[in-house]
C-alpha cells in the first residue's frame, strides 16, 4: 500500500512539473540514446581520471570540454529541453547536497567560530573585489562608459560571482579522496555558508541592479520582489524539506525517485514563482538534515544511488558550455581575475583565522578548497546573462573561462590541501593497528569437521570491525576460538572478515592458567570491581599481577613484530590492556598510541584499595592519548594522577607531563552504529522478525517493558525486578497486561560474583512471576539467556515500549543508545540510570536511580502513562544525541587527537621549545 502510495506522489509530481514547464517536448528517441552515449563516455573518462587521484566529477567535465564544439550540431530543440530540465533538476540536486552536508549539531561550538571566519573572509573579499570590479569595469568592453548606481550594480554582482565557490566539488574531491578530519569539514562548512550569504546578496543586488537599470521596477518593488524571492526560497525550501522528511520517514520508499521528483519540483517551482530555487534546495537541505539526521542520511544515500546520471549529465553540459575557445578571448583577464580573487580570499582567510581557534595546519590549507567553481557559480552567470544581455552576456562568459580556470585547477589543489593537512592520511590512506583482548571473529568447529567464523557480538566490535574494513591494518587479539589455531598461517594471522578479507587478525595463544590469572584474575576480579562502585570486593592477588604484566607484555611484543611503521596509529581497548604502552615505549619509543579505557575510572579513595595503582597510572601514562567516555572519569584520572604520581598537569591543554614526555587525556563518548541499526530498523521485512519474537516470548500484554544485558552485577537486573515487583504491586491491574522480557547473556562465568548473580537472578525471576503472573496467564518476566544476532535485537528494541537501563554503575552503556538507534518511529520510552555513563547525554530518558525502588517504580508507571506526545518530544531529542554523535566519529575524535599530537610537536621541534604552546 505504502509502496503504491508513494509512487502515486510520484507521478502526480511529475504531472505538475511537466505541466508547470509546458515548453518542454516529449523526449524523442535519439535524446535518450544520445544521453545515453553521454553517460557511458563521461563515466569512462572520469574512471580514467580517477586512477590518476582526480575526482570523476573532472573526467565529466573534460569530456564535455572535449565533445563541446561537437554536440551543438547534435543538440536538437527537444534535446535541448531535456537537457535543460537535466541541468534544473542537477543544479538543485548539487544545492541540496550542500544542504544536507551541513548539520549545526554536529559542528557543535565550532559553528560560531566557522560562521565569523566565513563572514570575515567574504566581507573582505568583497571589500577588495568591489572596488576593483568598479575600477576595472572597461576592460569588460560592454558599456565601458556606465557610472553611478549602474556601475555599482554591475560591479557587486561580478564581485559576488567572482568569489563564490563549489560545494559539489568540494565534497566530490573530498568523498573520492576518502579524506576526512579538520580540514575538510571545515572547507565543507565555509562553503555552504559562504554560497549561501552570497545567494542572498545576489538576490539583493539583483533587484538593485534591475531598479538601476529601470526594468520595470519601483523602490517599493526592489524590496518586495527581494522579500519574496528570498524568504519565498527560504520558505518554500523548508516546506518541501520538511514534507519530504515526512515522507522518507513515514513512507521511506522509492526514495530515490521522490528526490529526484523533489528536485524536479523546487527547480521548476521556483523558476515559475520567482523564487531563488538555490536558495530553496540549500534551504531543504539543511531543514531534513537538521531536523532528523536519520533522514538527512538516508537521502544521501538516495542521491548516491540515485543522482550520478543527472550530475554527469550536468556537468558535461557545464564542460560543454565551457568553450575553451572563450578562454582565448578573455583567457587573459580570466587569468588575471583568478589570481586576484584567490589573493583576496587568502588575505579575507588571514584576518578571519586569527583567533579563530582553528589549528595552524588546517589554517594554511583552507584557501585550497575555496578555489573550485562550478554548478551554484554557473547558475548566477547564466542569471545575470539572462537578465542584462547586453553585459551580462559578456560578464557570463568572463565568469564561464573562470570556472574552467577553476575546475581545472581546483580540486588538484584542493587535494593537495587535504594531504598536506593530514586529512588524508587520517583515513583510508593509513593503516590502523587495532589491540583488544576479545578478537573481532571467533574460528569454530562446527561438530561436523567443518569451521565456522562467527563475528564477536557486541556494539564496539562490530564498530571497530568497519573501521578496519575501511582502512586496513592488523587487529591484535587473543585466539579464544577452538578452531582459531587451525586457520592461521605460519605468523599466526589470518585475513578476516572471512567473506570479504580487508585486514589481517594476528592471533595471540595465551596458556590457560596465565589467562585465567590475568583476565579472570586481574582484570576482572580486580580492576572490574575497583572500577565500578559496587558492592563487590576487588581481589588483588600477586600471582595475577604477575600474569597481568606478563600478557601486557606479550601484547606488546606482538604489536612490535606487527608495526611496519612507528607511524601507524595503535588503538589499544579497556582495561586489559593498562601496561602494553610502556613495554612497547621500550621497543619502539616514537610508537603512536591511544588507549581508550570503556569502564569508569574511581575517585582517588577507591583507587587505593589498588595495590599497585601507581604502575597502572603510570603504565596509562605512557600513551600519547588516554580517553575517557565521561568528564567525570577524566577528572577522577587526573586526580590520582596528581594524588599518587605528583604529575604535571595542565588543565586547560588536558595534558599529562610525567617521567619526561607528555600524553593527553581526555573524555569522548562512545556511540553506536547509528546507520547500521536505523538501516536494520528501516527494513520492512523486520516486522516478521518481531511477530516472530512476540511468539517466542508469547508477548499477548498491551504494554512491553525490555532490558539487554550481558549478566553483570553492574548493570542493576536485581534492583530491576524489585521494581517491576514493586509497580504491579501498586498498580495490580498492570498484572496480564505488562510483560517485561529480559535478555541475558552469560558472561565471565568462572568467576564467583558472575554465578552468584546468575543464580540470585534466576531465583528472583522465578519468585516475582510466582507472585504476579494471573492464572492460565503468561509469565510477567520472560527471561532468556540465549544471545540474539543484531537484527532480532532491533527487532525486539523496536516490539517494546519502554526499554530499562537500570546500572548500578557503567561507563556508558550502549543499550540505551541502541534502543534509542531503533526506534525511527519516534516511540518508546527509555528508562535510565542516572549511574550510567549513558545519562550525561540523554537527559531526555526518565533518569532514575536503581538503588530508590519507589523511585524506579514511579518512573516505570510514568513510562507506562506518558502520552505519545511526550514520547515522541524525548524520542526525537534522544535520537539527534545518538545520531549526532556515532562509533566512527567516536574513534576518528580519537584518533584524530592522536595524529594532531604528533604533527603539533614535529612543527614545534623547529622552534626548539618542548614547552611551546600546541
Ligand atoms: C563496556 C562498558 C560501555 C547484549 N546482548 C546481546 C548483545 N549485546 C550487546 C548489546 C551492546 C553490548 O552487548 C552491551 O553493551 P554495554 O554498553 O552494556 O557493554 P559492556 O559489555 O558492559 O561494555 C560499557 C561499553 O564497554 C562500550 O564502551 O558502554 O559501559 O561496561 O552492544 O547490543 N548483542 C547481540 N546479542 C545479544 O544477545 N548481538
Amino acid at each position: 500500500m505504502r509502496r503504491v502510495a508513494a509512487l502515486a506522489l510520484a507521478v502526480l509530481a511529475v504531472i505538475w512539473v511537466r505541466a508547470l514547464n509546458a515548453t518542454v517536448d516529449s523526449g524523442s528517441a535519439g535524446t535518450a540514446l544520445a544521453l545515453g552515449f553521454t553517460l557511458l563516455g563521461a563515466w569512462l573518462t572520469g574512471d580514467v581520471l580517477r586512477r590518476f587521484n582526480l575526482p570523476r566529477l573532472c573526467g565529466y567535465l573534460l569530456f564535455g570540454v572535449l565533445t563541446g564544439p561537437y554536440l551543438g550540431n547534435v543538440i536538437s530543440a527537444s534535446m535541448a529541453g531535456q537537457l535543460q530540465v537535466i541541468t534544473g533538476i542537477a543544479t538543485t540536486v548539487i544545492a541540496l547536497i550542500a544542504g544536507l552536508s551541513l548539520n549545526f549539531e554536529r559542528l557543535g561550538q565550532r559553528f560560531a567560530s566557522i560562521t565569523r571566519l566565513t563572514a570575515t573572509t567574504l566581507a573582505i573579499a568583497m571589500g577588495a573585489l568591489l572596488p576593483l570590479a568598479w575600477v576595472g569595469w572597461p576592460l569588460l568592453a560592454a558599456m565601458p562608459d556606465v557610472t553611478g548606481l549602474q556601475r555599482l550594480a554591475m560591479a557587486a554582482l561580478i564581485a559576488l560571482m567572482v568569489v563564490s565557490c563549489s560545494p559539489t566539488m568540494t565534497a566530490a574531491v573530498t568523498a573520492e579522496a576518502g579524506a576526512r578530519g579538520r580540514l575538510s569539514e571545515l572547507v565543507l562548512a565555509m562553503v555552504i555558508l559562504a554560497d549561501l550569504a552570497l545567494l542572498v546578496l545576489f538576490s539583493l543586488v539583483l533587484q538593485l541592479a534591475r531598479a538601476a537599470f529601470n526594468t520595470g521596477l519601483s523602490d517599493v518593488n526592489v524590496v518586495a520582489r527581494f522579500a519574496w524571492e528570498v524568504g519565498g526560497a527560504v520558505a518554500f525550501g523548508a516546506l518541501v524539506g520538511a514534507l519530504f522528511a515526512l515522507y522518507v520517514r513515514y513512507v521511506g520508499r522509492e526514495v530515490t525517485l521522490a528526490l529526484i521528483v523533489m528536485c524536479g519540483l523546487l527547480s521548476q517551482v521556483g523558476t515559475t514563482q520567482q523564487f531563488e530555487p538555490l536558495l530553496a534546495a540549500v534551504t531543504a537541505g539543511l531543514v531534513i538534515e537538521n531536523l532528523s539526521v536519520a533522514q538527512g542520511e538516508a537521502l544521501k544515500a538516495a542521491v548516491q544511488r540515485g543522482a550520478p546520471p543527472i550530475l554527469v549529465i550536468f556537468f558535461v553540459a557545464v564542460g560543454a558550455s565551457l568553450q575553451v575557445g572563450t578562454l582565448a578571448t578573455v583567457g587573459l583577464l580570466a587569468l588575471a581575475v583568478a589570481v586576484v580573487r584567490i589573493v583576496v580570499i587568502r588575505l579575507g582567510l588571514a584576518v578571519g583565522l586569527r583567533g579563530s581557534g582553528v589549528d595552524a595546519v588546517t589554517g594554511a590549507y583552507v584557501w585550497t578548497g575555496l578555489i573550485s567553481q562550478a554548478g551554484i557559480t554557473l547558475g548566477l552567470a547564466s542569471i545575470v546573462a539572462v537578465e542584462f544581455p547586453g553585459w551580462g552576456t559578456q560578464a557570463q562568459t568572463l565568469i564561464v573561462a573562470l570556472i574552467a580556470l577553476h575546475e581545472i585547477v581546483g580540486p588538484v589543489v584542493f587535494r593537495y590541501g587535504l594531504a598536506r593537512a593530514g586529512d588524508l592520511d587520517s583515513t583510508a590512506a593509513r593503516p590502523l593497528l587495532v589491540v583488544s583482548n576479545r578478537e573481532p571473529y571467533l574460528h569454530t568447529w562446527n561438530g561436523r569437521g567443518g569451521i565456522t567464523a562467527r563475528p564477536a557480538t557486541g556494539g564496539v566490535a562490530v564498530a571497530l570491525d568497519a573501521l578496519m574494513r575501511e582502512r586496513g591494518g592488523t587487529w591484535i587479539a587473543h585466539g579464544a576460538g577452538d578452531a582459531d589455531r587451525a586457520v592461521v598461517d605460519a605468523h599466526d594471522t589470518v585475513l578476516v572478515p572471512p567473506d570479504s578479507p580487508t585486514y589481517k587478525l594476528r592471533r595471540l595463544w595465551i596458556d590457560e592458567p596465565t589467562f585465567s590469572a590475568y583476565y579472570s584474575g586481574f582484570a576482572n576480579e580486580g580492576l572490574w570491581p575497583l572500577c565500578h562502585v559496587v558492592d563487590v570486593r576487588p581481589q588483588f592477588r600477586a600471582e595475577d599481577w604477575l600474569a597481568y604484566q606478563a600478557v601486557n607484555l606479550r601484547f606488546a611484543v606482538a604489536i612490535n613484530r606487527e608495526l611496519a611503521s612507528s607511524k601507524t596509529p595503535i588503538f589499544l581497548q579497556d582495561y586489559h590492556l593498562a601496561l602494553v604502552a610502556p613495554a612497547l615505549r621500550q621497543r619502539r619509543p616514537d610508537a603512536h598510541t591511544a588507549l581508550f579505557w570503556h569502564i569508569p575510572w574511581p575517585y582517588p579513595d577507591r583507587l587505593r584499595i589498588c595495590p599497585w595503582r601507581r604502575e597502572l597510572l603510570a603504565g596509562l601514562l605512557a600513551n600519547d592519548l588516554l580517553a575517557f567516555q565521561v568528564e567525570r572519569d577524566r577528572r577522577n584520572f587526573l586526580l590520582a594522577v596528581d594524588e599518587e604520581l605528583g604529575a604535571d598537569i595542565e588543565n586547560e591543554a588536558s595534558r599529562v607531563r610525567f617521567n619526561g614526555r607528555s600524553s593527553t587525556v581526555v573524555s569522548v563518548p562512545i556511540g553506536v552504529d547509528f546507520d547500521r541499526i536505523q538501516a536494520i530498523a528501516a527494513d520492512p521485512a523486520l516486522v516478521e522478525e518481531q511477530q516472530r519474537l512476540a511468539r517466542r516470548f508469547c508477548l499477548m500484554g498491551d504494554v512491553i517493558g525490555l532490558g539487554v544485558d550481558r549478566l553483570d552485577y553492574t548493570k542493576g537486573i536485581p534492583e530491576r525486578l524489585d521494581a517491576i515487583d514493586a509497580l504491579l504491586t501498586r498498580r495490580p491491574e498492570l498484572r496480564g497486561r505488562f510483560t517485561f522480557v529480559q535478555i541475558g547473556v552469560p558472561s565471565r562465568s568462572a568467576i564467583a560474583s558472575y554465578n552468584a548473580i546468575e543464580e540470585e537472578i534466576g531465583r528472583r525471576v522465578a519468585a516475582l512471576n510466582a507472585r504476579h503472573t494471573v492464572p492460565g496467564g503468561a509469565p510477567v518476566i520472560r527471561y532468556d539467556t540465549a544471545p540474539l544476532d543484531l537484527r532480532s535485537l532491533v527487532a525486539l528494541y523496536r516490539l517494546a515500549q519502554i526499554c530499562v537501563v537500570s546500572s548500578l554503575h557503567d561507563g556508558m552503556n550502549l543499550v540505551a543508545k541502541e534502543f534509542v538507534a531503533a526506534r525511527d518511529d519516534e516511540d518508546g520510552v527509555l528508562v535510565l540510570s542516572e549511574l550510567a555513563g549513558a545519562a550525561h547525554e540523554l537527559s531526555d530518558a526518565l533518569i532514575i536511580n536503581p538503588y530508590n525502588v519507589e523511585g524506579f517504580a514511579g518512573a516505570l508507571a510514568a513510562a507506562i502513562d506518558m502520552n505519545r506526545d511526550e514520547r515522541r518530544a524525548r524520542m526525537r531529542a534522544m535520537r539527534r544525541v545518538v545520531a549526532g554523535r556515532n562509533v566512527f566519529g567516536w574513534a576518528s575524535d580519537i584518533l584524530e587527537g592522536l595524529e594532531s599530537i604528533w604533527t603539533a610537536p614535529l612543527r614545534y621541534s623547529v622552534r626548539g621549545s618542548e614547552d611551546a604552546p600546541v
